[in-house]
């Protein structure tokens, strides 16, 4: 990644965008950004005194002696002091993340349900930051371990920031706030030896599902592909709590928010997740950076799933409890937007890490339900703030809106607005600063009758835990179903207490038999011999990820490592280095050596070469989706007797990519993969088997082939 100097151009962006809502967001950013690469700037202390050393301590010394430091330096202390305390606590949940800017766009207004201008004004683009997260790692975990991930958007609207602070699975593993606290500690690092990080594989984790039958749906969802996304880029968005809107009539509505991908959802296999891990932690966070960098927006569909109040007693689930869906047969999603991430942050800390979202965040026509987990939200998130930034937080650029901010909230640490005027409070004598009309705008309060008995009750369909853990195991394809059990197997193995295994087993059986007694006989539980409840055999529509593929597919933004040695074929070389550029891949030259590689016929002595981006030792083909080998004699010849090349390519066919070999490399590619009864003929032009595409000779459709191979095989995974 090449990282540009002022990365978003804030200024530039300014003067296209200024005056639309859009603009004053970046507008109000760019009141406090410095460019640090600015050629007038001069080191100064925070006070603003330039400096002529920051490298060496005053002190007493000579040229042939050094002396003691002194106290007096107060540039020295302030310079270490703030380095002092630079940390700030880390989110308690979902610490490791990485954000972007972006704009949301309605196509098709929401009026007829919300008074929100946000959702029913077509014509507006409102500006948003989007943080991506895993939830149980530390801020300096890796980004591809096995876990669900955040998906918070933040819209700074003329009406006041709305925040949905949403993840990438449609639900969650309990019902009441209550339980989060101890959710988290059961699935955080143990607390006596404080492993295993960023994991689920562990006896507490385990323990927890298994005693909180509310939990089943959930933990399914976290063992499916999902878990292991392939990009941030590649994941769906769920609002997940229960929401309400209320249209201009004062009719309310029940909404569910969704986000769908536009390049389709896609994961890794868990043994590429496992190895990115160690080699290359930071794969998610890059992959944004680099797409957004290169002008390759992601951009996902925004729907919602609408159920008009009187309609909420209609469904064998109840509505607000989150463990549950709203399944697209009975509540189709309403396609209606577009979110697009268009802006890289300038700095991390001020912009990804400061932004601060809250659930209470809520626009005139937007509201809450009943919902327990997400009323439980309401509250601690803005209590969480207060630890992680203080009482200012809101003024934080990042996460002050773009419409007026006027209230007798005052003082507080780093209070940063000065507030004019002589009183601070209502009602006062100048009547100045008086609440809203419902006509200017005011937020009001749905009026809804309340009655009942004061209780710590969950009512009766909450109390139903295992239909949709079932319904969403019957919907996976064959291959995500193994995909689980194998993932089950994986975490259960890493269990060493019997308990939580054998009692884990048994609970499989509440869910399928077959996989129950597959992943029992791995991890050494007893074998259920019936299921603990009869499988219901129902499926529902797009919760197999084979039903969220894109209409077009596309290799945009795909990475695809070609390897070469010296005397590779030149022309496949070319050929397929400008295949993927015109399809918008990219296009990642590996050679044995990082110094220039020569083509079959090109001599050392005439300097040129290909100067490859990377070498083998380098990259792993975890890095990459997709690999192909140009032919030559004596290049195929060396990457022969390199056993890392040969680990690449075949460590890339078992992950299931795309392999591409032209000429001499049709036999390499053939050996390396080495799997017995493979029609890899090279007499014919081109070959596709076991998504290998081989041709014998140089051909425009050879490589046209490639192209669409990659496409077909990241269609899948
Ligand atoms: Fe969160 N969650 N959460 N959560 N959550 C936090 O707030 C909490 C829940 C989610 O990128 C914390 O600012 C409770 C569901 C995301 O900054 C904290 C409950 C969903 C993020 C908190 C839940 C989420 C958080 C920690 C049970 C999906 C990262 C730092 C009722 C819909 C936001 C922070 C970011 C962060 C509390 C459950 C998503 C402690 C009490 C369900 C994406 O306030």
């Amino acid at each position: 990644m090449a990282p540009s100097v002022v990365s978003s151009g804030l200024e530039k962006l300014q003067e296209t965008l200024d005056g639309s809502l859009e603009g004053r967001k970046v507008a109000d950013l760019s009141k406090d950004t410095k460019n640090y690469h600015d050629p007038k700037n001069r080191i100064t202390t925070d006070y603003g005194v330039k400096q002529e050393n920051t490298d060496d301590w005053l002190k007493v010394a000579t040229e042939d002696k050094t002396g003691p430091m002194l106290l007096e330096d107060h540039a020295a202390r302030e310079k270490i002091n703030r380095f002092d305390h630079e940390r700030i606590p880390e989110r308690v949940v979902h610490a490791r993340g990485a954000g972007a800017f972006g704009t949301f766009k309605m196509h098709k207004s929401l009026a007829e349900y919300t008074s929100a201008g946000v959702l029913s004004d077509t014509s507006r683009n409102t500006p948003l930051f989007l943080r991506f997260s895993t939830v149980l790692g530390s801020r300096g975990s890796a980004d591809t371990v096995r876990d669900v991930r955040g998906f918070a958007v933040k819209f700074y609207t003329d009406e006041g920031n709305w925040d949905i602070v949403g993840n990438n699975i449609p639900v969650f593993f309990i019902q009441d706030a209550l339980k989060f606290p101890d959710l988290i500690h059961a699935g955080k690092p143990e607390p006596d030896k404080e492993v295993p990080q960023a994991q689920s594989a562990h006896n507490n984790f385990w323990d927890f599902q298994y005693l909180h039958t509310e939990a089943t749906h959930m933990f399914m969802w976290q063992q499916s592909d999902r878990a292991i996304p392939r990009s941030y880029r590649m994941m769906q968005g769920f609002g997940v709590n229960t929401y309400t809107l209320t249209n201009d009539k004062g009719e309310r509505f029940f909404v569910k928010f969704h986000f769908v991908p536009q390049l389709g959802v896609h994961s890794f296999v868990w043994d590429e997740a496992l190895k990115l891990a160690g080699q290359d932690p930071d794969f998610h966070r890059k992959d944004l950076y680099e797409a957004i960098d290169n002008g390759c927006f992601p951009k996902w569909d925004f729907g919602v799933q609408i159920i008009p109040e009187g309609k909420e007693n209609d469904f064998e689930f109840d509505i607000l409890d989150a463990t549950k869906i709203w399944p697209e047969e009975l509540v189709p999603v309403q396609m209606v937007g577009e979110l697009e991430l268009n802006r890289n942050v300038d700095e991390y800390f001020t912009q990804t890490e400061q932004v601060a979202f809250c659930t209470g965040h809520m626009v005139p026509g937007i509201g809450f339900s009943d919902d327990p987990l997400l009323i439980g939200r309401n509250f601690s998130y803005n209590d969480t703030q207060l630890t992680r930034l203080g009482t200012n937080w809101q003024e934080l650029p990042v996460n002050r809106p773009v419409c007026p901010v006027m209230n007798n909230n005052r003082d507080g640490k780093l209070r940063h607005t000065i507030t004019k005027g002589s009183v601070n409070y209502w009602p006062n004598r100048f009547e100045a600063t008086p609440p809203a009309k419902k006509e200017e705008g005011a937020y009001i309060d749905y009026p809804e009758k309340v009655e009942g008995m004061k209780q710590r009750l969950r009512s009766k369909k909450f109390r139903e835990h295992f239909n949709q853990a079932q319904l969403f195991y019957n919907s996976m394809s064959p291959p995500e179903k193994a995909h689980m059990a194998f993932a089950l197997s994986f975490e259960l193995d890493h269990c060493d207490d019997p308990w939580v295994y054998e009692k884990m087993s048994e609970r499989l059986a509440d869910i399928d038999l077959g996989l129950a007694q597959s992943v029992a006989e791995m991890v050494g539980g007893p074998i259920p011999q019936k299921a603990g409840r009869p499988n219901h055999g129902k499926t529902s529509m797009r919760l197999s990820q084979t039903e969220l593929q894109p209409k077009n597919p596309t290799i945009e933004t795909r990475r695809v490592a070609i390897i070469i040695a010296d005397g590779y074929d030149a022309g496949a070389y070319n050929g397929i280095v400008s295949a993927l550029k015109a399809a918008k891949a990219i296009p990642y030259t590996i050679g044995t050596r990082r110094s220039p590689i020569f083509a079959a016929g090109e001599s050392k002595e005439s300097g040129k070469g290909v100067k490859p981006d990377h070498h083998l030792e380098g990259m792993r083909s975890t890095m990459f989706d997709s690999v192909f080998v140009p032919g030559g004699a004596d290049s195929v010849a060396t990457l022969r007797k390199n056993g890392r090349a040969l680990h690449w390519v075949r460590e890339g066919f078992s992950h299931l990519k795309a392999i591409g070999a032209v000429g001499e490399a049709v036999e390499f590619v053939r050996d390396a993969c080495s799997l017995p009864g493979m029609d890899f003929s090279t007499s014919s032009d081109v070959v596709d088997s076991f998504g290998v595409v081989t041709a014998a000779k140089l051909k425009p459709e050879s490589l046209r082939e490639t192209v669409k191979m990659v496409k077909g095989a990241t269609d899948f995974v």
